[in-house]
């Protein structure tokens, strides 16, 4: 089995901020998760360089958008490495590689007969880098997303018969149910091609900062065709001498509701057209919000995901995020509380069962975990727990599985707290009793610790070094038997410091 994830590649027009972070996370969490089940990964993340959003921004920096991409392209690779994302490449839209197959690919769809030469007139917003319609403006002319003004636009250049495409994207949702996720936003994608699809400009005439159309290279492709084509050039270059596509096409792509149309309705239109399979599907993710407000580079409200990581960890945060916002819907999150379910639930529930059983069995067994069978009531604890998370990881249900096994988490404290490990230790005839309690504790410490493994790989790996665990694939309880030889473990969330 082989499993490709994506998150949007990000405008190098601003400093990474935790919105991107959250992106990035959450593929990362499915990434990790399909490595556990044993399947080929690939995981890719990357920076959007081409386009007005870019060109602008340089403009107004005084630097060239080329200097503008060097310099905050790697930042945005430091954001993926500091969140602890597993990416196995990192695009660059300005990649040569990129470049070349976008020519490819788009040169295929004009072939194929799907590309004329029109003039295009319209309300446009240079962040967006797209058209908006008269429904979508607010207050006059303002773009609903980033409220500023939107200037009228007209020019010639080549169009995308997306039109064309209604009828076979209506039959790709009906037969497809789950193309996109989750459902409402499903709809708001067929409700979109219901209305009727318009043709799309392909191309740019006044813009320079671009990929060359291949056969008019006075004009640059549209920056959201280039930008799209990454979650298919990537593969064919980012391999030294190999070509991965027919190993991980098609892909499962990660996004915020923002782009949903130009991914789940000019993307499977524009690959049909080159005769390119369309993705495996996607989930639709809603806007981390700041008192109110998405947090955005054009509203400022943003939170810097290197101060998050400095304060509470990359495993806290990540944690963090799709505990506190349920992953498909808007939610608020802020500094409070992010410090309440560090105290509460990581160092209190989690941090303080793992060291409560380790130093249980380190004082009552010499650190050895005993071999003996669980007891009944925690074993059922576990039953079909595993198969639940992987089902509701498959439909990208970041939010529900953690609760899944954030319920384990809290079922050991309870188990503790009922079978009081302390008063068995002090008579000899409940010996086989505390065998037992010990032997579930350290069973269900690993389950679910495995299980949190692709939330938050840090910790848990640490945890699972001091159970005497190597594994890191997907567990079953009740399948390793007793016998190791448990380490020291640090405390895995640390007290914060108050002063910050
Ligand atoms: O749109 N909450 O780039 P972009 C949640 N280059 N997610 C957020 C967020 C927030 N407050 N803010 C940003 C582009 N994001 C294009 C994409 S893809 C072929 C091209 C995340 O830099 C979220 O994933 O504006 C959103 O879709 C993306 O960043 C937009 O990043």
């Amino acid at each position: 089995m082989a499993f490709y994830v994506t998150t949007p590649i990000y405008y190098v027009n601003g400093e990474p901020h935790l919105g991107h972070a959250y992106s990035t996370i959450a593929a990362d969490i499915l990434a990790r998760h399909h490595r556990q089940r044993g399947e080929d990964v690939f995981f890719l993340t990357g920076t959007d360089e081409f386009g007005e959003p870019v060109a602008q921004q340089a403009e107004r920096e005084g630097v060239t958008p080329r200097e503008l991409g060097d310099r905050l392209a790697p930042r945005f690779k430091e954001m993926a490495a500091k969140v602890n994302a597993s990416n196995d490449f990192f695009i660059r839209t300005t990649d040569e590689g990129h470049q070349r197959r976008v020519q490819e690919v788009v040169q295929r769809v004009y072939d194929n007969g799907h590309v004329y030469e029109g003039m295009y007139e319209g309300w446009y917003c240079p962040r967006c880098a797209d058209f908006k319609t008269e429904a979508e403006i607010e207050d006059g002319n303002r773009c609903p997303i980033h409220k500023i003004e939107l200037t009228r636009e007209k020019e010639k250049n080549w169009f995308f018969r997306l039109s064309a495409f209604q009828e076979e994207l209506e039959k790709l949702y009906a037969e497809r149910p789950s193309f996109v996720e989750p459902g409402f936003r499903r709809n708001e994608a067929l409700a979109f091609v219901r209305q009727g699809l318009q043709d799309v400009s392909l191309s740019r005439r006044r813009l320079k900062w671009g990929v060359p159309v291949p056969w008019d290279t006075d004009q640059v492709i549209y920056v959201w065709f280039d930008a799209l084509l990454n979650y298919y050039t990537a593969l064919s270059y980012a391999r030294d001498g190999e070509d991965l596509t027919p190993l991980f096409w098609p892909a499962f792509h990660i996004l915020a509701k923002d782009i949903l149309k130009f991914h789940a309705v000019y993307w499977p239109a524009f690959l049909m057209a080159a005769g390119i399979e369309v993705p495996k599907g996607m989930f639709i993710h809603g806007f981390l919000l700041m008192e109110g407000h998405k947090m955005s580079k054009s509203l400022g409200n943003v939170l810097d995901p290197d101060q998050v990581i400095e304060m509470f960890g990359a495993d806290a945060l990540r944690y963090y995020c799709f505990r506190e916002v349920s992953f498909g819907r808007d939610g608020q999150i802020s500094p409070q509380g992010f410090e309440a379910r560090y105290e509460t639930e990581l160092a209190n529930e989690y941090g303080n069962l793992a060291n409560r059983s380790l130093s249980m069995i380190g004082r009552y067994r010499d650190g050895v975990v005993p071999s003996a069978d669980p007891e009944a009531e925690l074993a059922s604890a576990f039953e079909g727990v595993v198969e639940r998370v992987r089902g509701l990881l498959d439909e990208s249900e970041l939010t529900h599985a953690l609760d899944e096994i954030w319920k384990l988490v809290r079922r050991l404290n309870q188990y503790v707290e009922e079978t009081a490990p302390w008063k068995l230790a002090k008579d000899e005839t409940d010996s086989e009793r505390l065998d037992s309690v010990l032997y579930g504790l350290a069973e269900g410490l690993r389950v679910t610790t495995l299980l949190l493994h692709a939330y938050m790989p840090d910790t848990t790996g640490r945890l699972l070094d001091a159970l005497a665990e190597p594994d890191r694939g997907l567990p079953e309880f009740g399948s390793r038997g007793g016998g190791q030889i448990l380490a020291e473990l640090d405390p895995l969330f640390p007290k914060l410091q108050k002063a910050q």
